[in-house]
């Protein structure tokens, strides 16, 4: 079977099972797990804040940020399609008591003008915009990459208007690598941002939430209301260790199994708007099939994606696909079509 359902899917590699057997192990809660300390300190360094603590998942991740950046009653800006507004089970609302209001991006990448409109006035009517989300890579959008200059751009926006701009960089080294560019450029004109190490970097387990150390300090507290804080999760974060240290630089290959896949696609006649495949996500159209005929089909054939829309599907490239499993995609989906 080749699972191109997510990059979720991926399984961790010898070095991490390795890496958890000596890993130093203590009570996170008191501070006294070393090998978090430790994965914090490099998450901190890698994306150029004071600060970063492990969370169980992205999407703790984004609603412990969104509780420490908001009060019950705000509104908060992200795109119409992103994963916190589309995915999270509306938690932003349900849990910290904050209004979303969406904007729609081009390709998932939001418009500065666009959200400057969306930003309340002052007036007694109104919840006060206290925060803006942006998502990097964009999910449903296929990968997109908001590029370093549009969140300059972005950010001065935020200032404008007393607001924070927030990263939900759930893939953001697979825009680093994509790109060419350091994870810096991308956080540096962020508030706060989140990164997962369960993704393309092929952890088992977590997320880590970055900012300043006054936000850190703060988001703590909100992780332990969600119940996320953890004793020897050093168990977990000597994976991530590895994750960090050892998977980026392969997510190229990733991205080229994405190119490959992608324009293969096209060839077979699908539609796919191959600009948006800039990263590991390939979206695409099987009209005049729907997804829900689509999917059964094709798993017989020993290929798995997910549902994206009635008429659309997502595949995503992750470690452990080759280009070899490509080749028998296509062939797949080939069959499919006929
Ligand atoms: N995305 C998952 C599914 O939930 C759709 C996937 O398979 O892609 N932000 C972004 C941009 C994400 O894509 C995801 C997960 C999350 C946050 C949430 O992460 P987890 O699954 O760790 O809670």
């Amino acid at each position: 079977m080749i699972d191109l359902r997510s990059d979720t899917v991926t399984l961790p590699t010898r070095r991490m099972r390795e890496a958890i057997l000596d890993a130093p192990l203590g009570d996170d809660v008191f501070g006294e797990d070393e090998t978090v300390n430790r994965l914090e300190e490099i998450a901190a360094s890698k994306t150029g804040f004071e600060s970063a603590m492990l969370v169980t998942s992205g999407t703790q991740a984004n609603i412990t940020s969104v509780l420490t950046h908001t009060r019950r009653g705000d509104e908060l800006i992200c795109e119409a399609e992103s994963h916190m507004y589309f995915y999270e089970v509306g938690g932003i609302s349900a849990l910290a008591g904050v209004m979303p209001h969406t904007v729609a991006g081009e390709k998932g990448i939001l418009d500065p003008s666009a959200v400057e409109k969306a930003i309340r006035p002052k007036n007694i009517h109104m919840p006060p915009t206290t925060l803006i989300c942006i998502e990097n890579t964009h999910n449903r959008a296929g990968g997109t990459i908001t590029s370093p200059e549009r969140i300059a751009e972005l950010k001065e926006v935020a200032n404008r208007h007393g607001c924070r701009l927030y990263m939900d960089g759930a893939r953001i080294f697979n825009a680093a690598v994509a790109t060419g560019r350091d994870v810096q450029e991308f956080s540096r004109h962020t508030d706060s941002m989140m990164f997962c190490l369960s993704k393309g970097l092929s952890a088992p387990v977590g997320s880590l939430v970055c900012g300043s150390k006054d936000f850190v300090l703060r988001a703590r507290k909100y992780r332990k209301m969600l119940g996320g804080a953890m004793r020897q999760a050093g168990i977990i974060a000597a994976c991530g260790i590895v994750a960090l240290e050892e998977m980026v630089p392969r997510l190229a290959e990733d991205h080229a199994n994405a190119h490959l896949l992608a324009h293969g696609i096209h060839d077979l006649g699908y539609r796919i708007e191959l600009d948006r495949v800039q990263t590991n996500i390939v979206v695409f159209d099987v009209s005049p099939m729907t997804s829900q005929e689509f999917i059964p089909k094709l798993e017989r054939e020993g290929v798995r994606c997910v549902q994206f829309g009635e008429k659309t599907v997502r595949m995503v490239t992750h470690y452990g696909i080759e280009e070899k499993d490509i080749r028998c995609a296509l062939e797949a989906l080939e069959k499919v079509r006929q």
